[in-house]
């Protein structure tokens, strides 16, 4: 396990791998528990079997039109005509310096009955859970004590693709939420830095089948980031599972 968080990454600035902080194993038996300032990460690199990971990537990203793994996501300009098996894939836009933008990622929000959540400045309608959404979900109780009642996934069609420095601390959240992030497809540097320290980083690789949970106060005291990678060709999909307490 060890290796994986030793990987060389070219920030250096401030940087420490999540192996640098305590850490103990999970009583469950995979993945560890590490104890940074004010907050406390898991991470399982092989929480999921390849086998369960590669039909995840398949189920998640099945089309009536394009197959997955060969399509230039990029260039497809017919996305919003595109009918989706599980997950209801959408190209968020926002509104910066009076333009419209597109996210640099393709996102979906499923949860319980119609909870809107307000993310990125842009308010999300709840899809239904489906049967791999449910079983992803089941396969968390157990390591995180928690029931989630939603989720964010976010597509990254490659490197190109990314998220910008935020919080998950968004007043539906509550203090102190716990956010279970499951990785499937391209392994990609996952950055936090403290809020009120940006030089203090940590960075962990999240590789295909792997399974982040961040809970404590981190969400209150250290952002994270997924650049861009140019380098990455294949596409990444990410669920965090959340709780939220109130309707937005
Ligand atoms: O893709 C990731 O690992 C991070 C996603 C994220 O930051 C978010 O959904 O808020």
């Amino acid at each position: 396990m060890l290796d994986l968080f030793d990987e060389p990454c070219s920030e250096t600035d401030g940087l420490l791998y999540a192996s640098q902080y305590p850490m103990r194993p999970h009583p469950c038996g995979k993945g560890h528990i590490i104890t940074v300032p004010d907050g406390e990460l898991y991470y399982a690199p092989d929480f999921f079997e390849p086998r369960i990971s590669d039909r995840a990537m398949d189920v998640l990203l099945a089309n009536d039109r394009y197959p997955w793994q060969s399509t230039n996501w990029h260039e497809v300009t017919d996305f919003s005509e595109i009918k989706w098996t599980a997950i209801a894939w959408q190209q968020s836009m926002i509104q910066m310096y009076g333009r419209e933008l597109a996210l640099p990622r393709l996102s979906a929000w499923h949860g319980d009955n119609d909870q809107t959540y307000t993310y990125s400045r842009i308010r999300l309608h709840p899809a239904p859970w489906n049967q791999i959404l449910d079983w992803l979900r089941g396969q968390l109780t157990d390591v995180s004590g928690v029931h989630f009642n939603s989720v964010l996934l976010n597509w990254y069609r490659n490197g190109d693709d990314h998220i910008s420095w935020h919080t998950d601390a968004e007043p539906e959240l509550g203090r102190n939420p716990s956010i279970a992030s499951i990785n499937f497809g391209a392994t990609r540097r996952f950055i936090l830095r403290r809020s009120d320290d940006h030089q203090q980083k940590i960075e962990l690789p999240l590789k295909h089948g792997s399974l982040l949970i961040m809970s404590g106060a981190l969400q209150h005291h250290w952002q994270h980031s997924v650049p861009k990678e140019k380098a990455v060709k294949a596409s990444r999909v990410n669920l965090t599972f959340r709780v939220i307490k109130s309707i937005g």
